[in-house]
Order: structure tokens, then C-alpha cells, then sequence
């Protein structure tokens, strides 16, 4: 049966991709498909919210390059913290370059991304070149890739033949490319005939979910855990605000409350689409 039909559990033990079982498999282990995207601007914030989220998550999404008092330490702590809570690292970098360039981006510099991160993303728009080369720092790491397929912000150009054609790249390279950010499940879509679809098992990541509001000020838009999950087949959910707020001089018994919320919404919208 199609992927989002299976248990994470049955979907962890077929997976090609060594980030994607780790993935799959503590998803189940912690009965967590909420991936916390922590937004925050200073290191306090920002491990005060990992700290309280840590047990409830499968996945922590950073921006580190919004930290304005990022040092090596801030990566230390973080990998201490994702052995302790057992969650993986998604460093959201949106890559948009040509191959040579992403290279350097992902493995130099002062973040060094493709040492600690099991998980990044990158934009489709250069062409297969950018896999390649992130492919060739990623894949000796045992990393995984997440093309985005579908924006969740007003009037994105992330639609019809884009969306197609990203999820051709995927095809092609499915032991790098381990998912989708993106609204809807993508399994077989702008496949023909010829394609062999067989055993594909993209993991589709949806950000702007919200159980509150309905956007923001800047062309955000949020969607429940029910109907990401649920209706359109997404496997993991993706929560900022909706969790922390404006993350400053965080409330972290208040954070808890949240994260369990999120974490019930999500386990409830899958349980319901795989039955059991
Ligand atoms: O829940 P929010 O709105 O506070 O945060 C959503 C997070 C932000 C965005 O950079 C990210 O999700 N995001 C992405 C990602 C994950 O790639 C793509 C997208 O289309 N929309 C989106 O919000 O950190």
C-alpha cells in the first residue's frame, strides 16, 4: 500500500535512507510526529525552548543563522540535547544555488551545517545541480535531503509544473532526497508510466500549521494538524508560534502545555489515517 497508508514503524524499516529510519523510527518510538521550529533570536530562548519541547519531539528545526550569539558551543549543546531527548537536527538552510557553491555552504563557514544536522533543506529552483552537490558532502555523512515542493506563504510560485518537476529531482535521487517540505502527500506525482515508482517513500514536512490562528501579518498561512496530517497525508508537522509565541523570556510551563497539545493533535491525525 502507498506510504502514508503504512505505520511509521513499517515505513522506518524499509527505508533506503539512514536519516529517514532514525527519523521514522523515533517518531514511533516517541509517538511524535511534531517537529518544533525554534525561531528565537538568542541562545537562552532558544534552549529553554529545546529543553521543555525535547521529550515530545521527533525532529528540532533550527535557523541558526538567526542566533545572535551563535558560537560553537550553541552546536555542542544542541547535539548533547538531541542524544538526551532523542530527536534529530533540521537545519531549515533553504539552499538555492548552483552545486559548487552549496558545497561550501553546507559543509564550510562558520555554522559548518553538514557536521550536525541530520537533516537540510534545499529550493528546487537551480536544477538537479544542487543535489548533486549537496549529495557529495551529505551522503558520506549518512545526511538527508528535503527539497521544498509547496510553500505554505501566500502566492508562492511553489505550484503546478514547479511542484512536478521537484519531485522528478527527487526521484532521481532517492538516497539523498528523503522528502518534501510541502502541503500534500507527493508519492507518484508528475511520475509517467515508465517511472518506477515502486517502493518510493518521500516523508512530507509541513510547516504553517496552527491551531489558533489562521496566518500572520506576512502571507503565513496555518492549517490544523487534522487536515495537514489526516486529509492531505503529510507525515510530519511542523510548529513554531503556535508553540512559543514570540519566544522571548520564554513561559516554559506554558511551552509544555503547547507542545503536548501539538503532540496529541498530531499522533490523533495519524492514527486516524493509518487506522489502528
Ligand atoms: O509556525 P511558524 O509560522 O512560526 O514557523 C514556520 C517555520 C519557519 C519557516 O521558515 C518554515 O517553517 N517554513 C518552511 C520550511 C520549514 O522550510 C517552508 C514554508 O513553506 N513555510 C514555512 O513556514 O521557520
Amino acid at each position: 500500500s502507498s506510504p502514508h497508508l503504512q505505520t511509521y514503524n513499517e515505513r522506518a524499516k524499509k527505508h533506503a535512507n539512514k536519516a529517514a529510519r532514525a527519523l521514522l523510527g523515533i517518531m514511533e518510538e516517541k509517538q511524535s510526529n511534531l517537529s518544533v521550529s525554534v525561531d528565537v533570536t538568542k541562545s537562552k530562548d532558544f534552549f529553554d525552548i529545546i529543553e521543555a519541547v525535547g521529550p515530545h519531539v521527533c525532529l528540532i528545526k533550527t535557523h541558526v543563522d538567526i542566533l545572535e550569539d551563535f558560537d560553537a558551543t550553541v552546536i555542542d549543546r544542541l547535539q548533547e540535547l538531541s542524544e538526551k531527548h532523542k530527536f534529530l537536527i533540521f537545519e531549515d538552510r533553504k539552499f538555492a544555488d548552483i552545486g559548487s557553491t552549496v558545497v561550501l555552504q553546507y559543509s564550510k563557514g562558520i555554522y559548518k551545517i553538514a557536521d550536525w544536522a541530520h537533516i537540510t533543506n534545499a529550493h528546487a529552483v537551480p536544477g538537479p545541480s544542487i543535489i548533486t552537490g549537496l549529495a557529495s558532502v551529505g551522503i558520506p555523512k549518512d545526511r538527508g535531503l528535503i527539497l521544498l515542493a509547496e510553500m505554505s506563504s501566500k502566492g508562492a510560485l511553489t505550484t503546478g509544473s514547479y511542484t512536478e518537476d521537484a519531485v522528478r529531482m527527487a526521484r532521481a535521487r532517492r538516497d539523498f532526497v528523503i522528502g518534501f517540505i510541502a502541503q500534500h502527500r507527493m508519492e507518484g506525482v508528475g511520475a509517467s508510466d515508465t517511472d518506477n515508482i515502486a517502493g518510493e517513500d518521500f516523508l512530507v514536512l509541513a510547516p504553517g500549521v496552527g491551531l489558533d490562528a489562521t496566518g500572520d501579518a506576512m502571507g503565513q498561512q496555518y492549517r490544523t494538524p487534522e487536515q495537514v496530517v489526516f486529509e492531505s497525508g503529510c507525515d510530519v508537522i511542523i510548529v513554531g508560534r503556535g508553540i512559543y509565541g514570540k519566544g522571548e523570556n520564554v513561559d516554559t510551563l506554558e511551552v509544555l502545555k503547547q507542545v503536548q497539545r501539538y503532540q496529541a493533535a498530531g499522533w490523533e491525525a495519524y492514527k486516524k489515517r493509518v487506522q489502528c
